[in-house]
Order: C-alpha cells, then sequence, then structure tokens
C-alpha cells in the first residue's frame, strides 16, 4: 500500500535520546516526538531533576525513560548507552541539547570556567555522539540534532565560551555529516534564537521599577517576529529533522529564531 505522505513525519517505533531534557528546550523537542510516536529517553545531571522530568512527561500522557548522567562523562554516559540499549532499544535519534551558559566578561573569565562550557556545551555532543554511533550503523540508519545557537554565527559581550562552543558545534555537526553520511546517518543543527527558557530568564527578568529588562527590549527589537521564541517554536523543525522526510538534508544548521539573524534590527524611533 503507497505510503501516506505524512508519514516520512513519522516518529513511530523510533528510541530517542534527548540529552538535558527535564524542562525547557529539550523537554519540548522531546514531547513532540512522543507524540509523533517515538519512546522517548532524556537524562539529567541529579536524580531528582530526572524524577521530576518523569512527573512533567507523565502529565503529558508520555511515559518517558530517565537517566542519571552527566553527559562530560564518557564512562557514565557509555554506560547509559548500554543500558538504554539493554531496557529500551538501540537509539534511532540522538539529540544533543544539555548545555550551560557562563556570562562573564572573557578577560574575567577564569580558564577553568571557559573548560567547564566547553565542556558540555563541545565535548559532550562529541562523547554522546560517539556512543551512538555504532548502534546507528548496525541498524542501518540514525539521526544527530545538534542544539547549536544564534551564537555559531554571531557573538557578543560576556559570552566568549559559549559561543567558541556553539561555533565548534556547527562544525562537529558538518564533519559528523561528513564521516558518517555513508551509513545512512544524518547530522544536522537547530540554532534557536532567543527562547524564553531558564537559562534565559536572567536576561528577561522585570527591573526593579517593573520595567521590562534592557535585554528583553532589546532582542524583541532586533527580532521581527517582535517577541521571544518559545520551545514549542522549535517542535516541528525538530521533528522535520527527527524524520524520513529530512533524509537528505545533512551537515545543515536550521536556525529558527523569529528572522532575527536576517535582520538589522527596528530603527530607534
Ligand atoms: P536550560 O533551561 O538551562 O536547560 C539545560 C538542560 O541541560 C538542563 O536540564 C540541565 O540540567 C542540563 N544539563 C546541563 N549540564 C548538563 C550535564 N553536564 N549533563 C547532563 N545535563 C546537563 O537550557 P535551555 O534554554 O533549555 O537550552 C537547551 C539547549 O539549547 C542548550 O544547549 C542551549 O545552549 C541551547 N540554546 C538555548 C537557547 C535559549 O535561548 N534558551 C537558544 C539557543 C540555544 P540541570 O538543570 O541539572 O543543570
Ligand atoms: C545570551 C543568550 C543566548 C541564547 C542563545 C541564542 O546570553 O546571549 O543566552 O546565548 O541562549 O544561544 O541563540
Amino acid at each position: 500500500m503507497e505510503k501516506n505522505f505524512l508519514q516520512n513525519f513519522s516518529l513511530e517505533g523510533k528510541v530517542a535520546l534527548v540529552t538535558g531534557a527535564s524542562y525547557g528546550i529539550g523537554f519540548g523537542i522531546a514531547t513532540a516526538f512522543a507524540r509523533c510516536g517515538a519512546k522517548i529517553v532524556f537524562n539529567d545531571i541529579r536524580q531528582e531533576l530526572v524524577d521530576k522530568g518523569l512527573a512533567a512527561y507523565k502529565e503529558e500522557g508520555i511515559e518517558a525513560h530517565g537517566y542519571v548522567c552527566d553527559v562530560t562523562n564518557e564512562d557514565a554516559v557509555n554506560a547509559m548507552v548500554a543500558q538504554i540499549e539493554k531496557e529500551v532499544g538501540v537509539i534511532d535519534i540522538l539529540v544533543n541539547n544539555a548545555g550551560i551558559i557562563k556570562r562573564i566578561p572573557m578577560c574575567e573569565m577564569s580558564a577553568a570556567e571557559f573548560r567547564q562550557v566547553i565542556d558540555v556545551d563541545l565535548n559532550a555532543p562529541f562523547i554522546v555522539s560517539k556512543a551512538v554511533i555504532p548502534g546507528m550503523i548496525k541498524k542501518g540508519h540514525g539521526k544527530i540534532i545538534n542544539i547549536c545557537s544564534m551564537m555559531s554565527e554571531l557573538g557578543r559581550e560576556t559570552v566568549s565560551a559559549y559561543a567558541a562552543a556553539k561555533g565548534g558545534l556547527k562544525m562537529l555537526t558538518r564533519n559528523i555529516c561528513s564521516e558518517y553520511g555513508e551509513y545512512n546517518i544524518q547530522c544536522n543543527g537547530i540554532g534557536p534564537g532567543y527562547i524564553a527558557t531558564p537559562q534565559t530568564a536572567p536576561l528577561r527578568e522585570r527591573q526593579p521599577d517593573g520595567s521590562r529588562h534592557p535585554f528583553d527590549s532589546f532582542i524583541v527589537a532586533k527580532t521581527p517576529a517582535a517577541r521571544w521564541g518559545t520551545p514549542e517554536d522549535l517542535q516541528g523543525p525538530a521533528v522535520f529533522l527527527a524524520s524520513d522526510a529530512s533524509d537528505f538534508v545533512n551537515g545543515q544548521v536550521l536556525y529558527v529564531d523569529g528572522g532575527i539573524l536576517a535582520y538589522i534590527g527596528k530603527q530607534p524611533k
């Protein structure tokens, strides 16, 4: 029977690992994957966060599988992937979502702080991808989605480590594409714009006089959509890149930013 075209966007029966997905962007992407039929696996760094995440998924009617794992720890990642393969199944879709940011002027940032951001935002996607690719090769297919950033393209004050990591993550995306495309593995990035999550909460905090944070107003003026994004804005693009519909898309970064990267910014009145 001819496959219904929309089936190309189905994730039925796929095992999807989304790192750092107790809440925020990862949680939004994982819930969309579940709605498209995927089995959801996620990790977080602390048991209480995994438990909180499991409860949140349950509230959405999703029976997720949660694991405690620091994605920067290669032994822990390898053990988690082996456990997932045994308990849930070989991973078809990996979203390298876990990430941190430190907003410190570069010359005030210690080398240890710089390394910590690089470790989570760049080394960890390498470690987790390396752990899941053998299973994908055996299965004859795989999807890896790296959560990049506008800072994969642009810099700004105080985010030197984060921008360096996210720029590197764009190139790691292209390299995984180059090395493993022949095994029917597609590795792409999603570059969210400014998204309202706990990570950006400090940039949106109301001022003592109740006015908007200056950065909040700045971002709204710089974004043609004239608003912050939400994790839900990323769901469609993530499902596309996780599905058969994107089998000939590889090594790309899809910016989901409300147009901010294309726009010089609203002229001051
Ligand atoms: P978030 O709210 O800070 O959530 C980050 C998640 O990653 C948390 O669950 C966190 O767990 C987890 N995590 C951090 N370090 C980890 C580690 N070593 N091992 C395992 N889990 C770890 O961030 P978000 O806004 O959802 O962002 C998610 C991803 O999108 C990040 O890669 C971020 O750089 C990227 N991004 C965000 C935006 C935005 O505007 N929000 C835009 C572009 C890209 P804990 O709570 O235990 O720390
Ligand atoms: C910042 C923000 C950004 C966003 C995102 C933009 O301090 O500038 O946290 O880095 O998180 O990465 O795409």
